[in-house]
């Protein structure tokens, strides 16, 4: 019997390369976004064990009733990667567009908690699962710029330490998967809305790639049921922290 995951998220990056692997290593895969056609393509890539499911994390509605939403036969969520997610805008705290502010958190945090919310039951019920999200080294450093996307990201951290806490007994694992510069996903795009800006950020490097992400979240599901990854940071070869700042007058 085949295992279901469900991945948001799914029409690009991360999300899309994850499902990818899932269903070649013999998952069943929901695979939900905003773009329906993207999700579609997807399915005709590759078949019937990816059910698109169209699905915007801010739509809390359409969200808390996922569960009783999905078809028969699809309901029993074994895995949950929270992949959906973004970073808008790089300016300091002082002059930041605080739209951006609010639909990162609405996507980043909230969706993301009320989804686990809606699914942790079945599993529990199940006494199987596991919880994979997508955290960011940004929610472990600081950055000028970084400002609420990295505090969203250090949410998922705490998050997922303290359903780890919750889940003491039960066979649900949590992972939190925090990748650092990450190219050929759509991230620099959505947050810089410049693409001369976006393919900036990754001249000269040889960043990860969303096929490492995949990687790492199909190791992490394939461990021996009794082991659990709480934590994973990953960095490509050419990035480190960067160290303090002062500012001289
Ligand atoms: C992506 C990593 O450094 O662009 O989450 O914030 S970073």
């Amino acid at each position: 019997m085949k295992q279901t995951a469900l991945v948001t998220g799914a029409t690009a990056g991360f999300g899309k390369a994850i499902a990818q692997r899932l269903v070649h290593d013999g998952y069943r895969v929901i695979a939900t976004g905003r773009r329906r056609e993207r999700l579609e393509a997807l399915a005709a890539e590759l078949g019937p064990d990816l059910l698109p499911f169209p699905l915007d994390m801010d739509d809390a509605a359409a969200v808390t009733a996922l569960p009783g939403s999905l078809p028969e036969g699809w309901r029993d969520v074994d895995v949950l990667i929270n992949n959906a997610g973004l970073a808008l805008g790089m300016e300091k705290a002082q002059d930041a567009d605080i739209a951006n502010w609010q639909t990162m958190i609405a996507t980043n945090v909230t969706g993301m908690v009320e989804l686990t919310r809606v699914l942790l039951p079945g599993m529990v019920a199940r006494d199987r699962g596991h919880v994979v999200t997508l955290g960011s080294t940004a929610g472990a450093y600081p950055y000028a710029g970084g400002n609420v996307y990295g505090a969203t990201k250090a949410f998922v951290s705490q998050f997922t330490r303290n359903l780890r806490c919750d889940l003491l007994g039960h066979n649900v694992r949590v992972t939190n998967l925090e990748p650092g510069l990450c190219g050929g996903s759509e991230f620099s795009q959505v947050r810089l809305r410049d693409d001369a800006k976006a393919a900036a950020v990754y001249a000269g490097t040889k960043p990860l790639l969303p096929v490492d992400i995949a990687e790492t979240v199909a190791w992490v599901l394939s461990l021996p049921r009794h082991v659990n990854i709480n934590e994973i940071e990953m960095m490509p070869v050419c990035q480190a922290a960067g160290g303090l700042a002062v500012a001289r007058g």
